[in-house]
C-alpha cells in the first residue's frame, strides 16, 4: 500500500460529473492519500457538454487559499498534482506555490514531488489561452514528472511528432531543455508495424544523470467510446502509483535518490511499474464505462420520448452525461485491477 502521502491537487471542480479534481480527489483518496483540493474553476459541468455555468478562480484567490493553508501549518505536502488551469496569471500563481514547496524541500531532497499535467490542448487544438503556453515552458523545469499528450509534447519540445523516432527525439529534447526527470506521453496514436490498428500507446522515460532518455512503451487496446477526464484520471493514479513504486524499490527511499541511478533498465524503472498499474486501472474503468454508456443513454432517451422527444442539442447533453467516467462504482478497479500491462522497449 501507499505510504502516508499528503497531496495538494490543483485542478477544476465540476458540480456534476467527473473531470479534474472530481476525479483526482476521489481516485487518490480511494488509494489512501490525504488530499487537499484547490479548485481552479467551479463549473456546473465539464465544457464537453457545450454549455455550463460557473466561474474561474482568479490568481489572487489561488494565492490567498494557499496563504491560508500556510498560516494554519497545512502546507506539509509530500506531492502536488496540477491539472487544468485556464489562464496565464492563475497558472503563474500555481507555479509559485509549486516552486515554494520545491524550494523548501531542498533541505530534504526527494521529500516533495510535483506531477505537472501541462493541460493546453489535444489533437492540434489549443483549449487554453495562447499566453498559457510560455508559462508552461517556464514551469516544466521545476516539475518532477510531466504528463503531456502528443500535442502538448509537441508544444513543449517544438518537435513535430510523426513517428516513433520523432517521438523519441521530442522526449530527449524535453529532458535536455528542461531537465525534467520523468516524462509520460499519454495516448500516442502513431501507426507502427507492430501495433494493431486499434491500439494506443503510452510512452514514458526517466532520464539518466546525463539527461539521456530511458524510454519504454506500453501498448493497450483502444476502447471505441468517447470519454472525458481520462487525462485527469491518468494523472491522479500516476501520483499514487509513482509514490508506491519508489517506496517499494529496495534502496530507493526517496524520489530523488534513485533518479540518477543509471544502472536501472528502462523496463525496471519505478515509472514503468507505476504506469503499468495506472493503465490496468484505466482499462478496467473505461471498459466498464463504455459498457454502461449505451444502457444509460437508452434509458434516458426512453424517458424523454415520453416527454416530447430530443433535438440535437439535447442529444449531445444526454450523451455527455452517459459518457461520464463510472468511477465510484468501480473502486476495485482503482485499488486492485486484474488486467495486466507490460512495458516494452521503445
Ligand atoms: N477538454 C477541455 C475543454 C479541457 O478543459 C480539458 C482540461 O482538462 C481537457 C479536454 C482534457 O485534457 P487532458 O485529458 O489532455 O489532460
Ligand atoms: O480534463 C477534462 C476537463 C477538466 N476540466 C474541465 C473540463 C474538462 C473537459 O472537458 O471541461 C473544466
Amino acid at each position: 500500500p501507499v505510504p502516508e502521502t499528503r497531496v495538494l491537487a490543483v485542478a477544476s471542480h465540476v458540480v456534476s460529473g467527473y473531470v479534474g479534481n472530481k476525479i483526482a480527489v476521489f481516485s487518490m483518496q480511494t488509494l489512501g492519500c490525504d488530499v487537499a483540493a484547490l479548485n481552479t474553476v467551479q463549473f456546473s459541468n465539464h465544457t464537453g457538454y457545450g454549455q455550463w455555468t460557473g466561474n474561474k478562480v482568479s490568481a489572487q484567490e489561488i494565492t490567498d487559499l494557499y496563504r491560508g493553508l500556510k498560516n494554519s501549518y497545512l502546507d506539509d505536502f509530500d506531492m502536488m498534482l496540477s491539472g487544468y488551469v485556464p489562464g496565464a496569471e492563475a497558472l503563474e500563481a500555481v507555479g509559485k506555490i509549486a516552486e515554494e514547496l520545491k524550494e523548501r524541500a531542498k533541505k530534504a531532497p526527494g521529500s516533495f514531488f510535483w506531477v505537472l499535467d501541462p493541460v493546453m490542448g489535444d489533437n492540434g487544438n489549443l483549449y487554453v489561452a495562447q499566453d498559457v503556453v510560455p508559462v508552461y515552458r517556464n514551469l516544466v523545469s521545476h516539475a518532477d514528472l510531466i504528463l503531456p499528450n502528443q500535442f502538448e509534447a509537441e508544444l513543449l519540445s517544438e518537435v513535430k511528432i510523426e513517428d516513433m523516432a520523432s517521438l523519441g527525439h521530442a522526449i530527449q529534447v524535453m529532458h535536455r531543455r528542461y531537465g525534467i526527470p520523468h516524462i509520460v506521453i499519454t495516448s500516442v496514436s502513431l501507426r507502427h508495424p507492430d501495433h494493431p490498428d486499434a491500439s494506443l500507446s503510452v510512452v514514458g522515460s526517466t532520464m539518466t544523470s546525463e539527461r539521456r532518455a530511458r524510454a519504454f512503451k506500453i501498448v493497450f487496446p483502444a476502447i471505441d467510446c468517447y470519454f472525458s477526464g481520462t487525462g485527469d484520471m491518468f494523472a491522479a493514479l500516476t501520483v499514487v502509483r509513482m509514490r508506491e513504486a519508489v517506496w517499494n524499490t529496495p534502496g530507493l527511499a526517496t524520489a530523488e535518490s534513485w533518479r540518477s541511478d543509471d544502472s536501472i533498465d528502462a523496463l525496471d524503472l519505478p515509472l514503468a511499474k507505476a504506469v503499468e498499474k495506472v493503465l490496468a486501472s484505466m482499462h478496467e474503468v473505461l471498459t466498464k464505462t463504455c459498457e454502461a454508456m449505451d444502457i444509460g443513454l437508452r434509458r434516458r432517451l426512453g424517458e424523454t420520448q415520453v416527454n416530447g422527444g430530443v433535438d440535437d442539442k439535447k442529444m449531445r447533453l444526454l450523451k455527455s452525461k452517459a459518457a461520464e467516467l463510472k468511477l465510484v462504482r468501480h473502486v476495485d478497479s482503482l485499488r486492485s485491477p486484474k488486467v495486466q500491462f507490460r512495458a516494452v522497449k521503445m
